[in-house]
């Protein structure tokens, strides 16, 4: 609602363009806060240089190598937050329990600052206290070589570990016995992994920056560029001021996707001036992407029935299957149900399908906004499926294009962080190294968590992340934590998957990305691959936050000589130089040939993307497309009263790390406990901006609910209502998945919204 002032503490609605001025300032004060000023501007400038280090913030590709630094705030959020000046020293541990850590919020957590010492749990005193690291590694051998299956261990990865760190983790676990390997792409783009190789026989994305270059129409569906992946602006800038129509579907209003002023651009910056981005935004309601994409489908057919020239006839015939059980679904699919679903009319799904049948070369861009719905997967295919109907999949300026998360998720996968690994890599895995993979299907992130709830997992050993906080179902998923033998937490920062103490906890700090890592063989580099299948080199130059740290690749390596004591595997050896480790990828995995020469040269190369070239390693040889049954993207929960609850990012935030407590474009500040809610649902249950509520999830056996949280009236679709995560994490049960990937919904979780003092009757 467009207000000046509100009289709500923290709120106070936003009227300029995203980006400008504004993103200067907040880079400012992220530097201020957490780093030496004169250390700074030379790390920042060190941001994605050939021969600095990778954001660690998004896994947006950067044009030109050589190009001067591209500034972005959340990438300066990202990198000081790492680069911090601030310690968690075993001083502060010993004053403060792990009782008492725990009152703390994520924010404080973190804000304490790095890790300088490995630490492990004592039950005793309740604290944290400082091991040595030969001492953490024989003891959590000793454990782990306990245990009555390896089956009883799970191995989640982070997507900011490097290709290195993560082939080495998947290396330890399959020759200790297991592929439970839950990982945080399984909350995330795992529908992308499981839809896309089924429809185009790959599961990543097709478009490279050049595409954006020439694309005619972008339909951006579900993804907040402005905060996540917040280069991307700069390449949408570009397309919006060549005149080509970017086309947005979000329930929320986001204002980096109406309007921009481009940090780079003098001209905007110094006129106050900025670029609109979105040239037509439809607030679409959650879940109702599925229905909308339908009507779009539906009405290229139609057209198409009438002129014959909208579709690409030539490529469906030469290059897919199944078109016709897509058409015969599409006629029985009645524009009442897409219009009452999606919450748009007719005429508007009309409007965007004449701009698709109008346009030569299409990019469709999506994120969480897609994949996080019981039905995550089939929506990934029903926009593969717009797109192979104008052959928009291997053309220049056209195809899909995933947000992907964490900045080398995707790498992660690449390298062999699966649970559902193929034959061919087991059999490689076999050659190269002597022993036997374990072949069965291990745990994904939600089957990990309920083996850890049933009893059945023992031991959890995370590379990165917060686990605990990052899954739903906060109330399980913590108390599940505290039922471990063991965990074991590499990281840089303290959160409160750390803190939930197992029988034994080790806390092992590492090296971040912007932090020089030197061994045997001096200085090293690690890789990774971004959204678009760029690998590159990425090396920092900080001095290291403490002594003590190890590298990634080293504690892995460390922690698996220290556990499988029979182990031909020459693990010390390979923390000696990373080319090493490479060598091993590049005999293992196809597509890293020359791998060690071809980071060497700026910008790296491009993993092989087949469907770029219309080859499809389909089972059939041909794109696939495929029939999304109904409109529905969620299980069905009826009553007037039921809202879709999204949980959503601040733009100061990185997943479970909060930087701030500020949502700038969004006009919150100094606070978190809000819940964004139109004025039709306000009024509708009698509220006024500023009440305090209760959310409560329908659901049938067990009461999830969060209160205390203040409404906000925002211009938001009407039906559906938004919170941040991770604190609306506990109103989502466990099993609330798309069941085919695996991955949680957590963009519809069905709710009631009561007044706080209805709630205490
Ligand atoms: N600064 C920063 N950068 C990040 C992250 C971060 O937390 N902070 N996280 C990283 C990670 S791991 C990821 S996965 C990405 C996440 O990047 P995004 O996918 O942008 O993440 P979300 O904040 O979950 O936002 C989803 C957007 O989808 C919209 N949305 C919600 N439900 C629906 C729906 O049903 N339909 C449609 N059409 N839209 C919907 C929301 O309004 C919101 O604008 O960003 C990565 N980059
Ligand atoms: N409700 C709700 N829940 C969600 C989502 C949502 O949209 N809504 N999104 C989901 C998504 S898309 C994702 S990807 C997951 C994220 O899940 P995770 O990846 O598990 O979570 P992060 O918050 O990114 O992890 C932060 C921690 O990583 C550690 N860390 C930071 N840098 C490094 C490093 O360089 N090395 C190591 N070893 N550790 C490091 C720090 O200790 C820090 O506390 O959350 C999911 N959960
Ligand atoms: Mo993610």
């Amino acid at each position: 609602m467009s207000k000046n002032k509100s009289s709500i503490p923290g709120v106070k609605p936003y009227h300029g363009p995203a980006g400008g001025w504004g993103a200067l300032k907040a880079t400012a004060i992220a530097v201020r806060t957490q780093m030496d000023a004169f250390v700074a501007p030379k790390t920042l400038l060190n941001t994605n240089q050939p021969d600095g280090f990778d954001c660690p913030g998004c896994a947006w590709p950067d044009k030109e190598y050589h190009s001067t630094f591209q500034f972005c705030e959340n990438g300066a959020k990202a990198v000081t937050w790492e680069a911090t000046k601030k310690r968690v020293t075993p001083e502060f541990l010993a004053k403060n329990t792990v009782s008492s850590l725990l009152e703390r919020t994520d924010f404080e957590l973190e804000g304490y600052g790095r890790l300088t010492h490995p630490l492990s749990y004592d039950a005793l005193t309740d604290t944290l206290q400082p091991v040595t690291w030969e001492h953490a590694f024989q003891r959590i051998g000793e454990i782990l070589r306990a245990m009555p299956s390896p089956d009883n261990v799970e191995f989640y990865t982070s997507g900011r570990a490097s290709n290195e760190a993560a082939y080495l983790f998947q290396l330890f676990a399959r020759e200790y016995g297991t592929n439970n390997f839950p990982d945080c792409s399984n909350m995330c783009h795992e529908p992308t992994s499981v839809g896309l190789p089924q429809s185009i026989g790959i599961g990543k994305g097709t478009v490279s920056l050049d595409d954006f270059d020439h694309t005619q129409l972008i339909i951006a569906i579900g993804h907040n560029p402005g905060t996540n992946h917040p280069r991307m602006m700069g390449t949408l800038h570009e397309v919006a001021r060549r005149g080509v129509p970017i086309v947005v579907l979000n329930p929320l209003k986001e204002r980096a996707l109406e309007r921009f002023t481009d940090p780079q651009s003098v001209i905007e910056m110094a006129t106050y001036s900025s670029t609109n981005i979105a040239s037509s935004y439809y607030q679409v309601k959650a879940g109702g992407d599925a229905a909308t994409l339908k009507g779009i489908m539906k009405t290229l057919i139609e057209w198409d029935n009438a002129r014959g020239d909208i579709l690409d006839h030539e490529f469906i015939a030469e290059h897919t299957l199944g078109f016709e059980a897509v058409i015969e679904d599409l006629n029985q699919t009645s524009w009442q149900d897409i219009e009452s679903e999606s919450g748009l009319s007719q005429a508007d799904i009309e409007s965007v399908a004449l701009l698709y049948a109008n346009s030569p070369a299409t990019i469709i861009t999506y994120g969480m906004g897609i994949t996080q719905h019981n039905k995550g997967t089939a929506n990934v295919r029903l926009i593969a499926d717009l797109l192979l109907m104008k052959g928009n999949i291997g053309k220049q300026g056209a195809g899909i294009c995933p947000l992907r998360g964490h900045s080398n998720v995707q790498g992660n996968r690449t390298v062999g962080i699966t649970e559902k690994p193929s034959p061919e890599f087991l059999q490689k895995i076999e050659e190269t190294f002597g022993f036997k993979p374990p072949s069965k299907h291990g745990h994904d992130a939600v089957n990990a968590m309920q083996a850890m709830v049933d009893g059945t997992a023992k031991a959890l050993i995370c590379l990165g992340g917060n686990f605990a906080v990052a899954l739903p179902d906060s109330e399980l998923s913590f108390s599940a934590m505290r039922k471990l033998d063991l965990s074991v937490h590499i990281g840089t920062k303290l959160n409160r998957s750390h803190l939930l103490t197992a029988k034994e906890t080790f806390i092992l700090p590492c090296l971040g990305r912007t932090e020089l890592d030197v061994q045997a063989l001096g200085r090293q580099s690690i890789t990774v691959e971004d959204s678009m299948s760029m690998v590159h080199a990425s090396s920092g130059k900080l001095t290291p936050a403490s002594r003590l740290l190890k590298s990634e690749p080293v504690i892995v390596a460390e922690m698996a000589a220290a556990t499988l004591s029979y182990s031909k595997t020459p693990w010390i050896r390979f923390t000696e130089s990373y080319d090493l480790i490479r060598d091993m990828i590049e005999k293992t995995i196809p597509g890293f040939d020359n791998y060690n020469q071809r980071i060497r040269v700026p910008g790296g190369f491009r993993m092989p993307l087949p469907a770029t070239e219309r080859v499809w390693n389909t089972p059939t040889g041909k794109a696939m497309f495929s029939v999304f049954e109904g409109v529905k993207e969620n299980k069905d929960v009826k009553g007037d009263d039921v809202l879709r609850l999204v949980t959503i990012r601040s733009h100061d935030q990185y997943n479970t790390t909060i930087y701030a407590l500020d949502d700038r474009y969004r006009g919150i500040f100094g606070r978190r406990d809000v819940l964004f809610m139109s004025d039709v649902d306000l009024i509708a249950r009698r509220l006024k901006e500023g009440d305090k509520v209760t959310i409560e999830t329908v659901s049938e056996n067990r009461k999830l609910k969060l209160e205390n949280i203040t409404v906000v009236s925002f211009s938001i679709a009407q039906g559906t209502v938004a919170a941040y995560y991770p604190e609306a994490n506990v109103l989502i049960p466990l099993d609330y998945i798309d069941k085919e990937s695996g991955t949680p919904s957590y963009k519809a979780t069905p709710v009631k919204v009561y007044a706080q003092q209805q709630q205490v009757a």
